[in-house]
């Protein structure tokens, strides 16, 4: 269960059967950072030879620095996508002679079998016969680099919303089926938040499974920050309350104490008859009639482990509710990655963030330079 290991194991890695390097990850992690960042600092530093002038501003350094280390972090989490996706690749086109048809229908599967979706694979596959087409490519490996380049375009769009918290308190509800990582990732919101020092209370409004309280409850001792929750659910069995009350106080009570960032964890599943999407369209209601113009941002949580099935949720939800963003957890120690592709490409809606792991800083903004690069 999800508390108890919360509390077990806090500092540490979560068990992960698959993954690949279940005790040196870190390790490796750790290294290539370091690795990173001396490549990176030398040449600068050198130019300043330390005799005054032209030093690198330390600020500069430490900025690179962290850059580094979020992206090789990327790379390290990503690696068993990059097996299931581009290694393959790499494979057949090793083993082609030209471009023909049957190279592309090859290919065409492999994109299918990463989850990538039958769907965006079609239209992958067409722009890349075009490109193909287009400059006269006959060279396989060159069919690598016009994969890339379409895949990367798949990625751009649409654009992010404008995150600059205008309002105050600025508010997200964050909603997702059971499991799939919300009140982590707004554990990692949390913290991440409270870093740049805004005040932040989280509202427990997930009333319906007894840990979820407990759960956000850890998080937000981790992050520094506040929550509002009903007395006796989480605590005695069958005393549910009504999520739109907890989320009534929530923002009253946010309101009143100068709160910069309100975030509201839901449920992802109802033991009672009342129909989930009903229930959060009532807490959208209250947010709204509190607070004109909230909640702010209504953010989907999709699991990357479960695939293709991400897409449907996201149109179920988006649907009934009108989703501004989504996060993508659990994309470490998955081999179905390619499912980002299939995100941007097939809901029109921003991919904001990525979740790599069970800590605070696992929460990555989700970057699609980064990420092609980092994939292949
Ligand atoms: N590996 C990994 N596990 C995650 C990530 N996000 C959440 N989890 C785990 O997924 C499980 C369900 O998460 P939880 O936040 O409780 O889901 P919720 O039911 O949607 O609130 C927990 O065991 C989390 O530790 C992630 O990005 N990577
Ligand atoms: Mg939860």
């Amino acid at each position: 269960m999800a508390l108890k290991w919360l509390k077990k194991k806090t500092p540490q890695k979560a068990p992960q059967e698959d993954r690949e390097h279940p005790l040196s990850e870190e390790a490796q992690e750790a290294q290539q950072i370091a690795e990173s960042v001396a490549a990176h600092s030398l040449p600068s530093t050198f130019k300043g030879g330390g005799f005054g002038g032209g030093e690198p501003a330390q600020e500069v350094v430490a900025a690179e620095a962290a850059k580094q280390g979020l992206f090789s972090r990327l790379q390290n989490r990503l690696s068993k996508t990059r097996k299931a996706f581009v290694s393959r690749v790499d494979e057949l086109l090793l083993g082609s002679k030209e471009i023909d048809e049957e190279l592309l229908e090859e290919l065409e599967e492999i994109l299918i079998t990463s989850d990538i979706g039958i769907r965006t694979t079609v239209v992958l596959i067409e722009k890349v016969r075009e490109r193909v087409e287009r400059k006269g490519l006959h060279d396989p490996q060159e069919l690598k680099h016009a994969l890339q380049s379409e895949i990367h375009a798949f990625l751009k769009a649409p654009p992010k919303p404008d995150l600059i918290l205008r309002e105050k308190p600025h508010v997200i509800m964050v909603v997702g089926v059971n499991g799939v990582g919300k009140t982590t990732t707004i554990g990692k919101l949390a913290a991440r938040y409270a870093k740049e020092g805004k005040r932040v209370l989280l509202i427990a409004a997930d009333t319906f499974r007894a840990a979820a309280v407990e759960q956000i409850e850890i998080w937000a001792e981790r992050a520094g920050a506040e929550v509002v929750r009903h007395k006796g659910h989480g605590v005695k069995p069958g005393a549910k309350s009504d999520p739109s009350a907890v989320v009534y106080d929530g923002i009253c009570a946010a309101k009143s104490r100068d709160v910069d960032v309100v975030i509201i964890d839901t449920a992802g599943r109802l033991h009672t008859k009342v129909n989930l999407m009903e229930e959060l369209k009532k807490v959208r209601r209250t947010a709204a009639r509190l607070l004109p113009g909230a909640p702010h941002e209504i953010l989907l949580v999709l699991d990357a482990t479960t695939g293709q099935n991400a897409i449907s949720q996201a149109q179920l939800f988006h649907d009934a509710l009108e989703i501004t963003g989504i996060a993508l957890a659990k994309l470490d120690g998955t081999a179905k990655g390619g499912i980002v592709v299939g995100i941007c490409h097939s809901l029109g809606l921003p991919l904001q963030y990525i979740g790599l792991g069970e800590k605070p800083e696992d929460l990555q903004d989700f970057d699609g330079d980064a990420f092609v690069k980092a994939l292949f």
